[in-house]
């Protein structure tokens, strides 16, 4: 096959991985941080906008930006961009771009004698892009909800009840809003969409994985849904391009890239998908009953399914996987690295520090408990954010770190019942999968082995295989994801960390008394 280019646009950072598939090797890996780069030109913190009343954004002209000077970042290692004969991508899931009119126009001529942002100006029907974050379209949920029916028909239609963070509830609240704005906008685009547009300089739509986030897919027949589209805004359907198939390639590289950067004009764009169906895939979890974790800005659990499972406890979510045969059912925390940041902080710790802290307490941290609620939660659904602490003395930084811990890995085994998957292994990825000493107590917890992949970057790893998968079939030499992934992760699973079977008993007997304090303080 060939060398072929991953990309990841997440909350905090734009990340590109090529890999050689011939070689079976790893050539770069490379991430521009958000903050890092842009936090005075467009005043985001950890990635993102707080509007207020859970309105959480990010501007979408600062994800041009950091692909552009990810790509310029790539190059500059010496990895050569003209060999790279494929890409795909990850976006961060549910956010949407408001595009107007112009901007189709303005994708297909874009000139690389100037810098791209100079030539995106004109193009945004709204400035910022809701994201996964924002928890402010309660109401938007219910009213869509009653449009299609009810609650369980909105779940049988697209596989998930109504989520505050959805593509459907944020559009939805847009148009009311701002209706005409919503008037103005030309296309409606997911972070992983119009990312892949910017390449292909046309508008590129979305896959069934990235699509079912959106509240506004058929989860069976993977294309837009008439109720849905109907009881979410006037006219969306025409904002909306159709779903296409996950290995259906939406074009080349637009001229843009190769006079600028040194691509191949040929080089093959195939759908970019959601963060999470494409860490489904550089995990590796091909096979139904396979499980991860990803410990990232959020902390998500997700299994592959063989057939769909419908999450009725309106707590799990339900995703097309991009290898288009299989499933994938998740749950997302959104006190993930945010709540362990909190509690680092609080305390004046390094990652170093938490560790010890985890080192120096005993599993079970001899029966004090705390909710993890620094932010509002997802999962159980928590609209007034306070963290709850139980017989445990807030003066005392390492029981408050193994707190919290504890709180994340019994409430990713409690919420994750649904899937009716018995775990008996996870893969991690995400920036805190680096940290062992947490990685020990979710072994514990799970009972299970956790495997760890030398790189944190499974979402663009799993989007440098689709582009390798997809370039192969286009090509008329379709191979199995089995061998497209395997030397991948076979070259980079490092040693598991293996539960310690003395601490079962100790965190079976804690699972109820966890679940009880939870029942006590969610309110949704
Ligand atoms: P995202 O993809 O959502 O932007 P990442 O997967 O890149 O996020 O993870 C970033 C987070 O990883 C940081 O916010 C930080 O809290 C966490 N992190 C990085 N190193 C460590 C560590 N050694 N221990 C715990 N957490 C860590
Ligand atoms: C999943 C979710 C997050 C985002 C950002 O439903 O909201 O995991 O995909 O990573």
């Amino acid at each position: 096959m060939g060398n072929f280019l991953g990309l990841d646009c997440s909350t905090q950072s734009m990340t590109g991985l090529v890999i050689d598939t011939d070689a079976g090797a790893l050539l770069a890996e490379e991430s521009i941080s958000f903050d890092e780069h842009f936090a005075a030109r467009y005043g985001v913190d950890k990635g993102v906008l707080d509007l207020g009343g859970g309105r959480v954004h990010s501007p979408p002209l600062m994800w041009a930006e950091a692909l552009e000077l990810l790509c310029a970042r790539l190059r500059d290692t010496g990895v050569d961009l003209g060999r790279i004969e494929a890409l795909a991508g990850s976006g961060q899931q549910h956010g949407t771009v408001y595009l107007n009119e112009a901007a189709a126009g303005a994708f297909g001529g874009l000139d690389p004698d100037h810098d791209l942002t100079e030539q995106l100006a004109e193009v945004f029907s709204r400035p910022t892009a809701p994201i996964w974050m924002d928890t402010s379209t309660s109401g938007q949920c219910r009213q869509i909800e009653d449009g299609v029916g009810g609650r369980s028909l909105l779940l049988e239609l697209t596989g998930n009840t109504a989520f505050e963070r959805f593509s459907g509830p944020q559009i939805r609240r847009f148009w009311q809003d701002e209706p005409e704005a919503y008037e103005r906008t030309g296309c409606i685009c997911l972070v992983s969409s119009f990312v892949a547009s910017l390449l292909a300089g046309r508008l590129v739509p979305v896959d069934p994985g990235d699509g079912s986030g959106t509240n506004l897919m058929d989860i069976r027949t993977r294309r837009w849904s008439r109720p849905a589209l109907e009881a979410t805004a006037p006219d969306l359907g025409r904002r909306l391009l159709p779903v296409i198939p996950p290995d259906a390639v939406a074009g080349t590289l637009s001229p843009f890239w190769s006079g600028r950067f040194g691509f191949s004009p040929d080089c093959r764009v195939l759908p970019f998908s959601g963060d999470n169906p494409c860490s489904l895939i550089g995990l590796g979890l091909l096979q139904p009953g396979q499980a991860a974790l990803s410990l990232g800005t959020s902390d998500t659990l997700f299994a592959c399914l063989g057939e769909p499972r419908l999450p009725e406890t309106g707590e799990g979510a339900l995703f097309a996987s991009p290898d288009g045969a299989h499933y994938m059912a998740l749950i997302c925390f959104l006190n993930g690295s945010l709540a362990r940041e909190a509690v680092r902080d609080r305390y004046g710790l390094d990652w170093a520090g938490f560790s010890r802290g985890l080192a120096a307490t005993p599993p079970g941290n001899d029966g004090a408990l705390m909710l993890p609620w620094f932010e509002e939660e997802i999962v159980p659904r928590v609209t007034r954010p306070g963290v709850v602490r139980q017989d445990l003395d807030e003066a005392d930084p390492a029981a408050n770190v193994r707190a919290v811990i504890e709180a994340q890995a019994l409430s990713s085994r409690i919420h994750s019942e649904w899937m009716g998957v018995e775990i008996r292994s996870l893969r991690v990825t995400g920036g805190a999968s680096e940290n062992e000493a947490i990685l020990r107590v979710f072994a514990d917890v799970h009972g299970c082995p956790v495997q760890r992949l030398r790189t944190t970057n499974a979402a663009a790893l799993g989007a440098a295989l689709r582009a390798a998968h997809g370039h192969a079939k286009a090509s008329g030499e379709a191979r199995s994801w089995e061998e497209v992934a395997e030397p991948f992760l076979r070259l980079q699973t490092a040693a598991p960390v293996e539960p310690d079977p003395a601490n079962r008993g100790i965190y079976d007997g804690m699972l109820e008394g966890y679940r009880e304090l939870e029942r006590r303080h969610a309110r949704g």
